[in-house]
């Protein structure tokens, strides 16, 4: 589809109205998010809540905002059966008749607001599994093979809703003039062949050789092969993504040694990126199996991500081999 169309005019190319309805009430609601976000050095919403989530991780005001706000936009779209979201212990139903239910990350990264780093909001959609009335946790417990579509928008230089329902990936920014989404990235292909790495380096010492040993493997010198890679890491899935995404490369949170499980969430963090990176010709593993191959058992379950440029996720998984 040609750049410049609206968000709207995209979707009607898409004949599914309830999951319309869910990903417009979602774009809705990113637009005030992103709002609170730009002036949020202005209206005294930086800073945290004086509470811990579910994770045990501090929250920040505008997480809790953020997580009230899509609450209230996909309750209003009629669609949204059930909500997970890293806010919140367990699910909430949210229209008993809706079609699909959504796992949610409200503000990944939600650190890096008062250094005006990329922040963003990460989701991921499936059918439900319940025939209709209040959803369970069972309704989620679903592979990131069942997923209708998946995506994020991302707070930067612009705001940009990444999106796939099966048929590839697409980017919209948000005309801040208009206050509509334009297709600004039609189409978006990860490189084959990444010459950018990414993880957070100082954690080495926690690692298992085989991440070890790529790693070293990618800042040896060796002109045929491109190498050094350079090292990138924002700090912020979204941001790292995004950079994977757009210019190729891996972006990598393992597991620490000897452990199964990495920091970054299964069905509202891995799942999705790894549909994305997947609709746009890369890989997300766990650095054994497709993280869209995993079965979820728990709502907030963790595990550890290999995600991009192909070449580059075989590579790591050759050096995990030992
Ligand atoms: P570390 C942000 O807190 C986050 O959940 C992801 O957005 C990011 O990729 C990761 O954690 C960063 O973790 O341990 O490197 O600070």
């Amino acid at each position: 589809m040609a750049k410049g169309v609206l968000l709207t005019d995209f979707l009607e190319s898409n004949s599914d109205i309830e999951l319309n309805k869910v990903l417009l009430s979602l774009a809705e609601g990113c637009k005030i998010i992103g709002r609170l976000i730009n002036n949020a050095g202005i209206t005294n919403i930086l800073g945290v809540t004086g509470e811990t989530n579910v994770q045990g991780e501090t929250v920040q005001k505008l997480d809790d905002l953020s997580n009230k706000i899509l609450m209230d936009y996909l309750l209003a779209s009629e669609a949204t059966a059930g909500y997970l979201s890293e806010e919140n212990e367990g699910v909430v139903t949210l229209n008993e008749n809706g079609k699909y239910i959504i796992s949610v990350d409200p503000l990944d990264g939600s650190g890096n607001i008062d250094i005006c780093a990329p922040v963003g909001t990460i989701f991921n959609i499936v059918e439900r599994l319940s025939p209709v009335g209040p959803v369970n946790d069972a309704d989620f417990f679903q592979t990131g093979n069942k997923t209708i579509a998946a995506g994020y928008f991302i707070y930067g230089s612009s705001t940009i809703l990444i999106l796939s329902t099966g048929n590839g990936v697409n980017g919209f920014t948000l005309n801040t003039e208009n206050h509509q989404y334009f297709l600004s990235h039609p189409a978006i292909k990860i490189a084959e062949r990444g010459k950018i790495y990414s993880l957070n380096q100082g954690n080495i010492g926690k690692f298992d050789d085989g991440v070890k040993n790529f790693v070293s493997y990618c800042s040896e010198n060796d002109k045929a092969t491109s190498r050094p890679y350079s090292l990138r890491y924002i700090g912020s899935m979204v941001g790292d993504i995004q950079r994977t995404l757009i210019k190729g490369g891996i972006f990598i949170y393992p597991a620490n040694k000897g452990g199964l499980k990495g920091k970054l969430r299964l069905l509202y963090e891995c799942i999705p990126m790894s549909y994305l990176a997947e609709q746009a010709g890369g890989k997300g593993t766990d650095g054994t199996q497709r993280i869209l191959d995993i079965q979820p058992t728990e709502l907030h379950e963790r595990t550890a991500i290999f995600i991009g440029s192909k070449d580059l996720v075989d590579k790591a998984h050759e050096f995990l081999k030992g």
